[in-house]
């Protein structure tokens, strides 16, 4: 019998109802309105909202503060009506001409000084829509060619510009979310290592912390639940993007637990055993929908990978520890693999 555990809220952004394009070929389904689809989110079961700067205020490089802050604060009223709570606010420091060999870390003066002032109306606007978080998912940040910058100066870059935003406001936290590759051949900030380490070398590392997407820690070959573990261990897990990955290949962004159950279940026995959601943390859901999927708006992924993790939730609470205790201590791995196994299968 499946037994939800209601203590978790759901998220995602926008970006997950999406038309379908990709590097090969258009849109294959009518576009779907912001406004539309905030007021999806309740009825399919989500509560936090993921934005980019411009999912917010579009066209915001062309606008004045004044005119940012008045879009915003009318997002922000929308918000409010749906009953939704804006979880972040990510910089989109990867569409702009200024950012086409990195933000923070271009070699450029005249681009880092763009990257900045992007950042800076990227925190108003999370200000004035009531969200304390800012992603940073640092898309350009590193190299296509690694003889084409100065890694040791990008991580000072990179620091640098924390520790500037920690200063300009005093409240917001700053949430790193690591990928090790796509769109550059090499990513500064790979691992949650690397955020976790960033965060310690900040002027406040209490508000800096890591968001950890599943298919970015298995892109960089590790672990999603190690990753999360390392995380929490920490005290930096503020939030997650959970979804799926079929090997080492573009990012897929595949439903929650749709290629690896078990690396699934993993994921939320460590979220579960460690009382992730507690202090209000989202679970955040980064997913796909398929390209081949007809209608407008397809939500079914979503909806999808939400009832994986919830049943995976069951999976967890109803896991015989008492018999992983028993064959851990007796060192019979082979066994222990198969009760997993078993479980999962609905065996035992
Ligand atoms: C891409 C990232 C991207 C971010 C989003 C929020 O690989 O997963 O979707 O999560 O832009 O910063
Ligand atoms: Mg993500």
């Amino acid at each position: 019998m499946t037994t939800f555990n209601q203590r978790f809220r759901f998220s995602f952004g926008p970006w997950n109802i999406s038309e379908g394009g990709d590097p090969f070929g258009p849109e294959v389904r009518e576009p779907y309105s912001h406004e539309k689809k905030f007021a999806l989110y309740k009825s399919l079961g989500f509560d936090g909202v993921q934005f980019h700067d411009d999912d917010v205020v579009p066209g915001l490089d062309d606008l004045s503060a004044a005119e940012i802050t008045r879009h915003a604060a009318s997002a922000g009223e929308t918000l409010n009506n749906e009953g939704l709570t804006p979880e972040f606010v990510a910089p989109r420091l990867w569409f702009a001409e200024e950012t086409i060999d990195g933000a923070y870390t271009s070699n450029r003066q005249a681009d880092r000084d763009y990257a900045w002032e992007r950042t800076v109306k990227c925190m108003d606007i999370a200000k004035e829509i009531n969200c304390k978080a800012i992603v940073l998912w640092l898309a350009r940040e590193g190299s296509y060619i690694r003889e084409s910058k100065n890694a040791k100066i990008a991580y000072e870059r990179i620091l640098e510009t924390i520790n500037r935003m920690l200063d300009y406001d005093d409240k917001l936290e700053i949430w790193i979310e690591p990928k090790p590759n796509e769109p550059t051949d090499q990513a500064y900030v790979p691992t949650i290592g690397h955020a976790v380490a960033l965060s310690y070398a900040s002027s406040d590392p209490a508000r800096v912390k890591g968001l950890i997407e599943t298919a970015h820690a298995q892109l960089a070959g590790l672990d999603p639940s190690d990753e999360m573990a390392f995380a929490l261990a920490h005290g930096k897990l503020a939030s997650v993007h959970l979804n799926d990955q079929n090997g080492l290949k573009y990012d897929q962004d595949k439903n929650f637990g749709s290629s690896n159950l078990r690396g699934a279940f993993n994921q939320v026995r460590v979220l579960v055993d460690n009382d992730f959601g507690k202090q209000g943390e989202f679970v955040g859901l980064d997913v796909k929908a398929m390209r081949t999927q007809a209608g407008s708006p397809v939500t079914d992924h979503l909806t999808n990978s939400r009832k994986t993790f919830l049943h995976l939730v069951d999976k967890v609470s109803t896991y015989d520890r008492d018999r992983e205790t028993t064959l851990i201590d007796a060192r019979d791995y082979e066994a222990l693999e198969l009760h997993v196994l078993e479980h999962l299968m609905g065996i035992d």
